[in-house]
């Protein structure tokens, strides 16, 4: 358990990423100094001088509880061991090496392995932390009488998060994330994660996505319209996958999920073109039948958890961010490579009436700086638009325009945030909130994006902040990515983890993170109220606390995104 220390006088605080700095990348430690004094940067053996700079001080920061001092050293560059010193005071050991964000690249994508749902997990890919085949029965249509249903097999897919809920709008979410990473970057998915699939040709990260498309496709009706979640009544206890035998239920099917599904399968069918262009057909296919399906019924058709349904409900206020995502990889992917070259006419006359809905939805898109999460998908739309290679002949130049301007207008905001932190977070209080890690992370998306498009430096080293706080830069000095950094996450809200036995925690893991609304009940009683306690110090490394320290798909994959670019 984490609990915030208060600051004992003299003792000086160093707060920094746990992981080290890369040659050429920004560097910045935050101590608990007050003053503007001098530090240098001290070899760790020997002990002599290699860097010296003035602190910059901040004052009190009400979302850090303390003032603080910000050494920046980005301009040395040469690789080894340090300390920074300040007066008397002496910080821990820090590192500047190549390959600092490797193996936490590698593992933050090996962690979807882990959630994998029906399937054995082996010891091979799995090393200790096997386990049997899980939810493998078929599940009941929901509401439909038990003696007549026809139960379905929609085997395999991902557990969502530390419960084994899988859910069709999160996973479309995270698997986009996946595929604009490689779509961007993807001479960074250069790498292999011992996966069943590893070797085949195809890169791990589309392997491990395709793992969970298959899933999506499973989840499509034949007239097009998608389930939205499959599970139980309720979340199971803390018990391995496998022991999970109550009945699986499909909750009805909502215009977010079928929009999300367009906008995955769509894009997955552009890029797998070139590695399985069978899969990619079927990719299509499906995709064009459920955009049919929504293009039948421009009215929104949420989905609200049944009063006896327990499990998340992932609600949206409307469906036209996910609606405008869907159109943006449609009209993309028609532009690409084979599937442009014999349009039949009926997906041609579809073309045309997309755009014109997609024009109007993005003249009323209203982004946000978490517009690449499950409360508002548009950005994909943006990254979609901006990084498609012939986008204005695709999009127009005008829609193109107003994609780019959307993107680094969110971005400028989210370099003011920044500014205003002590700690150069681009984070404020009401930030603080059940899956901080997944806000901050979108930060950093949407400014790795305006630097690939820009080329202003200011932008990615935003970026490298967001990743800073997530791995050591906060007050708790905590890592919040299990298996990386001396202090870090250990006791996830996650249930194999917890009924695992295992002492040891699977390493690539992200948590939820600092949260001050306090969601859950372990978090009211542990943590000391508002006020004496500064919202990032809002958070226990304890699994009972599932508002504060869950794991969950979609923390992990922008992580990934984050951590792939800037490695
Ligand atoms: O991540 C979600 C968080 O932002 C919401 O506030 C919370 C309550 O609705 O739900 C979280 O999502 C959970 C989902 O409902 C079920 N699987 C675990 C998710 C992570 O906590
Ligand atoms: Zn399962």
């Amino acid at each position: 358990m984490q609990i915030s220390t208060t600051q004992q006088p003299g003792a000086a605080r160093f707060f920094f990423n746990l992981l080290g700095f890369l040659p050429q990348g920004p560097k910045t430690i935050i101590t608990s100094h007050t003053e503007a004094s001098p530090f240098s940067i001290l070899n760790a053996e020997t002990g002599s001088v290699c860097y010296t700079g003035v602190l910059e001080a901040s004052p009190l920061d009400p979302d850090t509880g303390i003032a603080s001092a910000r050494a920046e050293f980005s301009d040395f560059t040469v690789p080894g061991s340090y300390r920074l010193s300040v007066g008397t005071d002496l910080s821990p050991v820090f590192t500047i090496a190549e390959h600092s964000y490797d193996a936490l690249t590698h593992d933050l994508l090996k962690m979807f392995y882990f959630q994998r749902c029906g399937c054995a997990l082996t010891e091979k890919y799995a090393g200790v932390f096997t386990h049997a085949a899980c939810h493998t029965a078929p599940a009941l249509p929901y509401g439909e009488d038990p003696a007549t249903a026809v139960p379905r097999n929609v085997c395999g897919g991902w557990h969502d998060a530390g419960d084994y809920g899988r859910y069709v709008t999160p996973g479309a979410l995270t698997v986009s994330h996946f595929l604009h990473a490689y779509e961007i970057f993807p001479e960074k998915f250069d790498f292999t994660v011992n996966i069943p699939e590893s070797g085949n040709g195809t890169p791990d990260v589309l392997n491990e996505a395709r793992y969970e498309l298959d899933w999506l496709l499973r989840m499509q009706l034949p007239d097009g319209r998608v389930y939205h979640k499959v599970t139980t009544a309720n979340h199971a206890p803390f018990i391995m996958p496998e022991e999970d035998l109550e009945q699986l239920y499909l909750y009805p099917p909502s215009t977010i999920s079928a929009a999300m599904f367009v906008a995955v399968t769509m894009q997955a069918a552009r890029i797998f073109r070139k590695f399985d262009e069978d899969y990619s057909t079927k990719l299509f296919e499906a995709g064009m039948t459920s955009l049919r399906y929504l293009l039948e019924h421009p009215e929104y058709i949420p989905f609200r958890n049944p009063k006896d349904c327990h499990t998340g409900e992932y609600g949206h206020p409307s469906d036209r961010d996910s609606r405008l995502w869907a159109s943006a990889e449609f009209l993309r992917t028609l532009a690409t490579g084979s599937f442009d070259a014999q349009l039949p006419e009926d997906i041609r006359q579809i073309r045309e009436q997309v755009y014109a809905r997609f024009f109007g939805n993005m003249c009323d898109f209203t982004v946000k700086k978490d517009s690449f999460g499950w409360h508002q998908v548009g950005g994909l739309a943006l990254l979609s638009v901006c990084f498609c290679p012939d986008a204005d002949t695709v999009f127009g130049e005008k829609m193109h325009e107003m994609a780019k301007r959307f993107l680094s207008y969110t971005a400028d905001s989210i370099l003011k945030l920044r500014e205003q932190s002590s700690f150069n977070i681009p984070m404020e209080r009401e930030d603080y909130t059940w899956g901080s890690s997944l806000g901050l992370m979108n930060r950093a998306m949407f400014c790795i994006a305006a630097h690939l498009l820009t080329g202003n430096d200011t932008y990615r080293i935003c970026a490298y902040d967001c990743l800073d706080y997530l791995l050591g830069r906060n007050t708790l000095q905590f890592s919040y990515v299990s298996g990386h950094g001396s202090n870090c996450l250990k006791d996830p809200h996650n249930r194999p983890t917890v009924a695992d036995d295992i002492e040891e925690m699977i390493p690539g893991f992200v948590a939820g993170g600092a949260n001050c609304l306090f969601h859950d009940p372990t978090a009211k009683k542990l943590l000391p109220e508002l006020g004496k306690v500064a919202p990032m110090d809002c958070y226990i490394d304890d699994h009972d606390c599932f508002s504060l320290n869950e794991i969950a798909i979609y923390w992990n994959s922008t992580a990934l995104f984050v951590a792939a670019y800037l490695m």
